[in-house]
C-alpha cells in the first residue's frame, strides 16, 4: 500500500507554481512540435496542421483557417453557348446561368440554373423557361470530378449530358458542361468562389 500512495503522487501539482510561471508555460506547449504553440494551432496532435501552413488533399485542415481541402459551399454564374436544332435550323443561344456547388466529404452537389429570355419564343419553346443542370454521380476525391450530368427543362424533355469540375487551390473551382444531341448542342463553363 504503501509503495502505491508514492506512485500515485509523482509530480508536483502544477498550481504550485504560481498563475504567472503557469500562463509562461502553456503558451510554449507544442506537442506535435510543428513550431506553433497549443493555444495557435488549431490541432495541436497533428504537425500537418497549424496555421500558416499550405492547404493540401490530405483530408485535413492544414492550415487552420477552418476548411478542410476544397470542401465547402461554392457559387459563381456558369456561361452557355448552346445551338438547338428546330425544323433543320440552327438556333443559337447564349445564357448565364446562376449556380450553387457543395463538396462534403467524398460527395459533390451542384445546381446550374438557367433562365432563358422569357420574351425569346425560340428558347421558351426549346429550351423551356427554367433548365436545371445535376450530377448524376456525386462522388468525387482529390481536386478533379468527371461525372454525368442531368439537363432537366420545365418543358417535359430531360437529357443526360457530362460536367467536370476542376479545383483552382481550394477556394475556387471551374465546373464545365456539355451536351451533345441530335436536338442540342451545349457547352457550360464557369468559374465558381467559395462562399464564406
Ligand atoms: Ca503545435
Ligand atoms: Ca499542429
Ligand atoms: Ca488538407
Ligand atoms: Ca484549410
Amino acid at each position: 500500500m504503501l509503495v502505491l500512495v508514492v506512485l500515485g503522487c509523482p509530480s508536483p501539482d502544477p498550481d504550485d507554481s504560481g498563475a504567472q510561471d503557469t500562463d509562461t508555460h502553456e503558451s510554449e506547449v507544442d506537442v506535435d512540435e510543428d513550431g506553433v504553440a497549443a493555444d495557435e494551432d488549431c490541432d495541436d496532435y497533428d504537425p500537418d496542421a497549424y496555421p500558416g501552413n499550405t492547404e493540401s488533399w490530405d483530408g485535413r485542415d492544414n492550415d487552420c483557417d477552418g476548411w478542410v481541402d476544397g470542401r465547402g459551399d461554392f457559387a459563381g454564374d456558369h456561361a452557355v453557348s448552346t445551338t438547338a436544332v428546330y425544323e433543320g435550323e440552327d438556333v443559337p443561344f447564349l445564357l448565364d446561368c446562376p449556380t450553387e456547388f457543395a463538396r462534403n466529404p467524398g460527395t459533390l452537389s451542384f445546381s446550374v440554373r438557367c433562365e432563358p429570355d422569357q420574351e425569346d419564343a425560340d428558347a421558351m419553346l426549346l429550351l423551356g423557361e427554367v433548365l436545371t443542370l445535376t450530377p448524376i454521380d456525386n462522388g468525387v476525391s482529390g481536386q478533379e470530378w468527371v461525372g454525368e450530368v442531368l439537363f432537366q427543362s420545365t418543358n417535359g424533355w430531360s437529357a443526360t449530358g457530362s460536367g467536370a469540375a476542376s479545383w483552382v487551390g481550394m477556394d475556387q473551382v471551374v465546373l464545365t458542361t456539355v451536351l451533345d444531341t441530335v436536338s442540342l448542342d451545349w457547352s457550360g463553363s464557369g468559374l465558381l468562389s467559395r462562399v464564406e
